[in-house]
């Protein structure tokens, strides 16, 4: 484990406050110390590093166990609005280094201290369309190779407004990384405004199922409001997040005196608003942002000494140890709104099957006149209709399916609450709708049927842009059809996803294939109640894992009457053997007490394929 992920696991941690009140307060001249670029502070990492190194020796000498870089606005695309994209790595190099200098200047006490890479989030917001994902990534991959070159301990991605922007900047950081050959532990910290979500719309628990399937080892609130109005959201991430936990709120919310911005909050409201959220909430990290100065952190250092001490008359401590605090995270996907659990309470995970060119003909033909409005209308009734998440399927012979599912994608992640399901057979398809969704998505799907070659490279997908995975029970063989197939392919399924890629169980969702039970032929009619039993060995040996179908597959060739009491049917008692999700048309499922009765033995006998005598000698 990196000496941070120890420091914050034993002792709560101390950050700066913020670095733009300090520069407000100086008297900087814009062509000498700016180089004419007003608005660029970075800037002065080259211009006037005597400056920088004494801000951070400020808030070291006022207690802080860690300073941020003078970074924020330094990914390449934000230094490229002052003509500066060619410093990028200078800019965020020395931007360590001088917060090394300034450590050095301490090392005399010989305590522990940290260099915070500090990430932000830039000026253009991926979900809304200001950016595509790939020149995000790149731009933060070229200023996290800057903060590794200075030797920042930690990369902090901060004051995030979209989940999407996050997942860019989590990914360029790990790609820096992997170029340089080490690893830094990556915390994530989301802006939650007065509205209650981030800018784009996500609440915390959407952010959180985002920021978790990236893999980040914190994460926290920073900026837009004091540390009151982040009291839910903190308490939220306390009982939830898995991780370490950090918050760095602005004194408060800020207020206009006089035409200037003016942050209310003083060193002591502070600190103890912060001491209440060590106590009750167990955070790992704090420390300022927005009108915080050294004199916020002093108080915030005193507060902690006296926390470490209340117990510990004889030695003297600098920091308590984090709160003890019971969480308890729910494994879930999420849209750029909101989380959706993979595991509903009495209920199946219900994932609407209609926006999908091959299962609906009104889709297709929408799709096909390039009536996206239809096509989204479509997908916002499937959710009045209660879906929990939506498939998404635009492959349509002689239409380009990048560019249509592209075309989906960006119009349902601003209009609808559901997660997606991205339903392609195709690699380039699943990348083009991941790298414009913020939420946390499914994959829809890998299996084995060439190979594990074309599942790696899917899990590979899943992996970076956080998705959970279905995964059909297909291997070299073809389709499984009898049970143990099933079974076994699930076995291997779950080894290749979870040990192989770390991909939680929870997170996987194996669909052990429903065919259609109507043909008539002989061959046929075990295929329901296979895979009924294999749902039910699947859910008994790998009880964390999710089971899902294609339900409507299984009454192929039926009149629509038929099919909707057959699927009602089925539905029933594969949920009842541990399916724990189907895609369905969620308006045309029925409980079975709403069914006459012979309807429903009738499809029952189908199922389990039970024939009168005469039917048997037929
Ligand atoms: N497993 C997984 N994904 C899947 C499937 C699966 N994706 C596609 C499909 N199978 C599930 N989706 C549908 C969607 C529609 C229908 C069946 C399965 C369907 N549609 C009617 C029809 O074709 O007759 C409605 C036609 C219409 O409205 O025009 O039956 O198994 N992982």
């Amino acid at each position: 484990m990196s000496k941070f992920l120890e420091f914050i696991d034993s002792q709560v941690l101390l950050m700066d406050g913020a670095m733009g009140t300090q520069i407000q307060g100086a008297d900087l001249q814009v062509e000498k110390d700016y180089w004419g670029q007003e608005n660029c502070s970075e800037i002065l990492n080259l211009s006037r590093p005597d400056f920088i190194r004494d801000v951070h020796m400020k808030y070291f000498a006022a207690g802080s166990d860690a300073v941020e870089t003078n970074t924020f606005g330094g990914s390449t695309l934000t230094l490229a609005e002052f003509g500066l994209e060619d410093k990028t790595l200078e800019i965020n190099r020395r931007a360590c280094e001088l917060a090394h200098e300034a450590i050095a200047e301490f090392a005399h006490d010989g305590r522990q201290r940290f260099v915070i890479g500090a990430i932000g989030p830039g000026t253009k917001l991926p979900s809304l369309g200001h950016i595509h994902y790939d020149a995000l990534e790149a731009a933060f991959m070229q200023q996290a190779e800057g903060l590794i070159e200075g030797r920042a301990d930690v990369f902090l991605i901060e004051t995030a407004q979209d989940p999407l922007q996050i997942k860019a900047a989590v990914n360029g950081a790990k790609l820096a990384m992997k170029q340089k050959n080490i690893t830094m532990p990556l915390m994530v910290q989301v802006t939650v405004e007065t509205t209650g979500t981030l800018l784009v719309g996500s609440d915390i628990a959407a952010a959180a199922t985002v920021v978790e399937s990236l893999g980040a080892d914190v994460m926290g609130l920073n900026c837009a409001t004091g540390p009151q109005e982040m009291a839910d959201h903190i308490h939220w991430l306390s009982k939830n997040w898995p991780r370490g936990l950090s918050v760095l709120p602005n004194a408060g919310l800020p207020e206009m005196h006089q035409g200037k911005v003016h942050f209310p909050l003083s060193p002591d409201e502070m600190a103890r608003w912060m001491e209440r959220f060590l106590k009750e909430d167990g955070i790992n990290i704090i420390g300022g942002c927005c009108g915080t100065n050294e004199n916020h952190i002093a108080s915030l250092n005193a507060m902690l000494e006296r926390q470490a001490n209340l117990n510990n008359k004889n030695v003297s401590k600098r920091r308590p140890a984090p709160a003890a605090r019971t969480h308890h995270w729910v494994p879930a996907v999420a849209s750029l709104f909101q989380q959706v659990e993979l595991r509903q309470d009495n209920a199946i995970l219900a994932i609407g099957e209609r926006c999908n060119a091959n299962g609906s003909k009104k889709f297709r033909e929408a799709q096909d006149n390039e009536d996206w409005d239809a096509c989204v209308d479509m997908a916002k009734e499937q959710i009045r209709e209660g879906s929990h998440t939506l498939d998404i399927c635009t492959a349509f012979v002689g239409r380009d399916e990048v560019r249509d599912m592209s075309e989906m994608v960006s119009r349902l992640r601003g209009s609808v609450t559901a997660p997606l399901v991205i339903d392609s057979t195709e690699l380039i398809v699943l990348e083009a709708a991941l790298k414009l969704y913020g939420g946390k998505a499914i994959i829809n799907s890998i299996n084995f049927e060439d190979g594990e070659e074309p599942a790696h490279k899917r899990m590979q997908l899943a992996k970076k842009y956080g998705a959970a995975v279905i995964a059909l029970t297909i291997d070299e063989q073809g389709m499984a059809k009898d049970v143990e197939r099933k079974v076994s392919i699930a076995h291997r399924l779950h080894k290749f996803c979870c040990e192989g890629y770390g991909l939680p169980p929870s997170d996987l969702m194996i669909d052990p294939l429903t065919f259609t039970i109507c043909t008539g032929n002989e061959d046929d009619r075990k295929l329901g109640l296979w895979t009924l039993e294999a749902i039910e060995r699947i859910h008994k040996e790998l009880p964390d894992i999710q089971i899902i179908l294609g339900l409507s597959n299984i009454s192929f060739g039926l009149n629509p009457p038929a099919r909707h009491v057959l699927n009602s049917v089925y539905l029933d008692h594969a949920s009842k053997r541990g399916m724990t999700g189907a895609i369905i048309h969620i308006s045309k499922i029925a409980p079975l007490h709403k069914i006459p009765a012979h309807e429903v033995a009738a499809a029952e006998d189908l199922i389990y394929d039970r024939r009168s005598p005469e039917a048997q000698v037929a």
